[in-house]
């Protein structure tokens, strides 16, 4: 199809693997979301089905679509195979978040349901919202229900669309946060899937008539290709680590007033460690939008990415595969086509980190915020750390908004200076510190871990229960080097699609086989630069030996003010880095 770009060049874009092809071709999804009556599928009789804990196999696709994946137990699947039983199947259930903020009866009902659903506890993600495990099926309505109760929903959590659009937290600049965020929940509502199946399954809501073409103007019956990450940025923290989403915005503000955002197209982690044509890349700032400009950029990306993106081999189907085989000046043409005008060149930014700002902090507006930390972001009792009753009884206060932040913490923000002391007593109360701990190092702060076992079908290792161990003996070594002061990311994935975003993390690990990882090193400290591998398939011995040598170097020989990733690099120890932000393995 040629395409001309009024106010740039007439550019050729192959549509081999676009929709027009017919739906054999096409990847076995595609034809299940075309079939599926607007995602509707037949889940309502499957739900009922008392025979089997499960759900058929398309009807598990389509309920991602709702926020729902069916998991079983991996810590028994054995014993239950020898006994010859079904896996011990149960539903985690995603919620939708945008900005990842809640108020305190969102946050009180979340208590609720996974006190009384999900095993007594719920867990806060790498993208600022929530997930229930160990749902039963027939806990499903209750749950959706719940959240209806309080606003929330398990649209887009998950399956072809726009995901849970993030939206940076720094406490320090609330104002600015304040209008960045309403402009994530306005993204947030316009790339939602509007089909009513939600409610018909979940609430028995009859459709007002049959659905149809006017169901997804946007989308249409076979939505996007495949997953489609969106995320806002407020400089100078990339918290929401900008450069690994789909589409990703950089807040541009001037004197305090948002005015408009670059524009970062590509980004992604996922890979697979026996597909060499699957890699995890960096987005391209690609220019520079107004705010009022936000809504039609939206639609031209996605459009481009919906149109265009690879409906025949799924691996290959997101966007970074899409800018890739095209060409990026191709694709930028594309969107400036649909857009009908020439994007602005991007305006200067810098970031200094992606991690949180933990602890009190006092906003630009003079109201307190809390970032505690919380370690993989389970939200539960555990010894003396209560973190399920702590924050359930600081909710009840209703005296702050709960932030979950990218990093899988949460921050107790916009608190009345006169509200402060009661909050921290309540803490206090519950063995939860409201500023970082003494003896944690500032590597443990700056970890992260996706959930992998017991529930991750796709795990080959642990990571959010095997991090915090191997993090207390590497601390050992930051102790002898004398480094535990010393900001270093690490992040842990329990299989290479990239849950955590470890390709940007300083030190990463990612999950082989049970005890064996991949080592990672060198990325950049605010996540500019993808790490190399340095070690294939090692365990628990090699990783501490590899961390030994590297960490002894980098406090000895470093640079002033050098980071890690900047000081492996630079000392050799990540072999053939090419040149530029795009180097992996
Ligand atoms: Fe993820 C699949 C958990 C953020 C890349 N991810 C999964 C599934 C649903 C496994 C599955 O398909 O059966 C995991 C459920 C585990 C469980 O028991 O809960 C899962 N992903 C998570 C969460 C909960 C990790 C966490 O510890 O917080 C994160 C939920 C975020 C959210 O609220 O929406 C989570 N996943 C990510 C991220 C990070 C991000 O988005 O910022 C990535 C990398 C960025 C990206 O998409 O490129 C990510 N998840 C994947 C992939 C690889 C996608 C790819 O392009 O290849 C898969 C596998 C897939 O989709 O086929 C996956
Ligand atoms: Fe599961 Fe792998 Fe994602 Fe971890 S990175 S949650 S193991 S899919």
């Amino acid at each position: 199809m040629a395409t001309t770009n009024p106010n740039t060049t007439t550019v050729e874009i192959d549509r081999s693997r676009d929709l027009s092809q017919p739906l054999e071709k096409l990847a076995p999804e595609e034809r299940m979301k075309f079939e599926s009556d607007y995602l509707a599928g037949s889940i309502t009789t499957d739900l009922i089905d008392e025979i089997t804990l499960a759900v058929d196999e398309n009807n598990n696709k389509l309920m991602k679509f709702h926020g729902i994946y069916q998991q079983d137990d991996r810590d028994i699947r054995d014993e239950r195979r020898q006994q010859k039983l079904e896996p011990f199947f149960t539903f985690m259930l995603r919620g939708r978040l945008p900005g990842g903020v809640c108020t305190p009866e969102q946050w009180l009902k979340m208590d609720e349901l996974g006190r009384t659903y999900g095993n007594e506890q719920f867990r806060l993600t790498t993208r600022q919202t929530f997930q229930f495990h160990y749902l039963n099926r027939n806990a499903l309505r209750q749950v959706m229900l719940g959240l209806r109760d309080v606003g929330l929903d398990g649209k887009a959590a998950c399956g072809d669309v726009a995901r849970t659009v993030m939206s940076g937290v720094h406490p320090g600049l609330s104002k600015l946060h304040k209008q960045v965020f309403e402009q994530a929940q306005r993204t947030s509502d316009h790339v939602i899937h509007k089909t009513s199946a939600y409610e018909e399954i979940w609430f028995g809501e009859k459709p007002a008539e049959p659905r149809g073409a006017s169901e997804e103007p946007f989308y249409g019956k076979q939505y996007m290709p495949r997953k489609f990450k969106i995320g806002f940025a407020v400089p100078p923290s990339n918290d929401i680590d900008i450069y690994s989403q789909d589409l990703g915005f950089v807040a541009v503000a001037s004197r305090g007033k948002l005015k408009g955002f670059n524009v970062v197209i590509g980004g992604g982690m996922g890979r697979a460690d026996r597909a060499p044509e699957t890699y995890p890349r960096l987005g391209d700032v690609i220019g520079y939008v107004d705010v009022d400009q936000l809504e039609p950029v939206l639609d031209a990306v996605m459009g481009v990415q919906r149109d265009f993106g690879d409906r025949v081999t799924r691996a290959h189907a997101r966007f970074k595969y899409t800018i890739d085989d095209k060409g990026l000046d191709v694709i930028k043409a594309e969107i400036e086509r649909r857009l009908g005008f020439a994007l602005a060149p991007a305006k200067k930014f810098t970031f200094d980190s992606n991690g949180d700002q933990l602890g009190w902090t006092t906003g630009d507006d003079g109201l307190e915020h809390c970032t505690v930390f919380i370690e993989s972001g389970r939200i539960i009792n555990k010894g003396d750390r209560r973190l399920l009753d702590g924050l359930k009884a600081v909710a009840e206060t209703g005296t702050c908004v709960f932030r979950l932040t990218p990093n899988q913490s949460v921050i107790l923000s916009d608190i009345a200076p006169a509200d402060r002391p009661q909050v921290e007593a309540l803490l206090a109360e519950h063995g939860i510190d409201s500023e970082p701990k003494k003896g944690l190092s500032a590597l443990r702060l700056n970890s992260m871990a996706c959930v992998a076992m017991p529930t991750c079908g796709l795990a080959m290792a642990e990571a959010e229960r095997y991090l915090p161990v191997l993090i207390t003996k590497i601390e050992g070594l930051l102790e002898t080097h004398g480094l535990m002061d010393d900001p270093i990311t690490i992040r842990m994935t329990g299989c290479p699609n990239g849950c955590a975003r470890p390709y940007i993390a300083e030190i990463a690990l990612t999950g082989r086989a049970p005890g064996k990882y991949n080592l990672y090193l060198g990325a950049g400290f605010h996540g500019e630069r993808l790490n190399k591998m340095v070690r294939e398939n090692v365990g628990e011995d090699v990783i501490l030996e590899v961390l030994d040598e590297t960490l002894g170097a980098y406090a000895k020989d470093r640079n002033a003010g050098e980071r890690f990733g900047d000081f492996v690099v630079r000392a050799g120890f990540v072999a053939e880095v090419k040149e530029g932000r795009h180097f992996n393995d």
